[in-house]
């Protein structure tokens, strides 16, 4: 188990811990998807990025390239760059060069990823003010006060993880950091796409699913043979989401610390939806939770969005 974590750290009660016994005691077992960014996850992550077929980075790398100045101007050059789930900043990079922001504030759960890039971008832009911040944007953020304008970017269809409720209120507390807004969603397609995507011939993604167990038995103690559960991603068409789960293999049960939880033969363990929206379903949520979209950008092949969204 991992130093100065698990059950008993002297920490008080460890949320990961705590939500994985929460989640595997739900009649549909289910963990949160944050969690798949330790170290190894965001390393997965980041090949999974690279993988002929996963587009999505390509397609937001490609608008984002194309649509550069009007993407700058809507933003406003010297502003305040505050970016949610912001990994390895390969995206950002782009917008830092043609914005020349006053100062970039990463947000990221992975301390691994958010350090490794903060030093590259150091080294890339040495005039540039970075404050990384280790942190949960599913909850409430405790962000340092702007000295300027500033403008959230959430890249990279991160927001498809979240149900559209708790998209909803993402967007309803980000009102109180940025009056503007840049926000990739990954578009609805042809099923078939959506499955390879998440189904590479390389088995990055299964290791990227399969590492939540991993995480499990290194930092909490737990007892899950990684062979016994297998990697299923599908596209549930009704809800408009890629779902992940595990699944077991056969009959089992697996401890972790006092916790024991029995599996049947063919049991999933929900690990992640991942929302596909057409542009007007994203325009509407945006709206509820009181965004106007000023302008939206899409790549040539109408894979992938980037929505600029003003505060009402
Ligand atoms: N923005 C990058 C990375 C996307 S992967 C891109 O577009 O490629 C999702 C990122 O969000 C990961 O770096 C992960 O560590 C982070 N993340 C996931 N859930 C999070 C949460 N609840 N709070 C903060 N960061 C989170
Ligand atoms: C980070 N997020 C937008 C990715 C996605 O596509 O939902 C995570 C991922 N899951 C499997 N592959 C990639």
């Amino acid at each position: 188990m991992k130093k100065g974590s698990g059950p008993f750290s002297k920490k008080g009660p460890d949320p990961f811990f705590e939500d994985v016994v929460a989640g595997l005691s739900l009649p549909q077992k289910a963990l949160p998807p944050k969690y798949f960014y330790d170290a190894t996850g965001s390393r997965l992550f980041e090949k999974i990025c690279r993988l002929p077929e996963y587009y999505l980075t390509r397609a937001e790398l490609s608008l984002t390239r194309a649509n550069l100045s009007s993407i700058a101007r809507f933003a406003g050059r010297g502003c305040e760059l505050l970016e949610y789930g912001s990994g390895e900043s390969l995206k950002t990079r782009l917008l830092i060069r043609a914005l020349r922001p006053k100062a970039y504030l990463p947000v990221d759960i992975s301390e691994s990823a958010l350090a490794g890039a903060a030093a590259r971008l150091r080294r890339q832009f040495p005039w540039l003010r970075i404050v990384p911040i280790v942190g949960d944007f599913s909850r409430p953020l405790d962000l340092p006060a702007a000295q300027g304008p500033r403008v959230a970017y959430f890249p990279g269809s991160t927001i498809g993880n979240l149900t559209p409720e708790e998209a909803h209120g993402f967007l309803a507390r980000g009102r109180a950091h940025a009056g503007r807004m840049l926000i990739g969603t990954d578009l609805k397609k042809d099923a078939n796409v959506l499955h390879a995507a998440y189904n590479d011939s390389r088995a990055v993604t299964a290791a990227f699913n399969l590492n939540l167990l991993a995480r499990v038995n290194r930092e909490l103690g737990g007892d899950f043979e990684l062979k016994r559960f297998a990697h299923y991603a599908f596209y549930n068409a009704a809800l408009g989401r890629i779902e992940m789960h595990l699944i077991s293999l056969r009959k089992q049960e697996v401890k972790i610390g006092r916790h024991r939880f029995a599996f049947e033969r063919g049991e999933s363990i929900h690990t992640e939806n991942s929302y596909k929206y057409s542009l007007e379903g994203f325009r509407a949520l945006a709206a509820n939770a009181g965004f106007r979209q000023a302008r939206v950008w899409t790549d040539r092949k109408g894979l992938f969005a980037l929505h600029a969204l003003t505060a009402n």
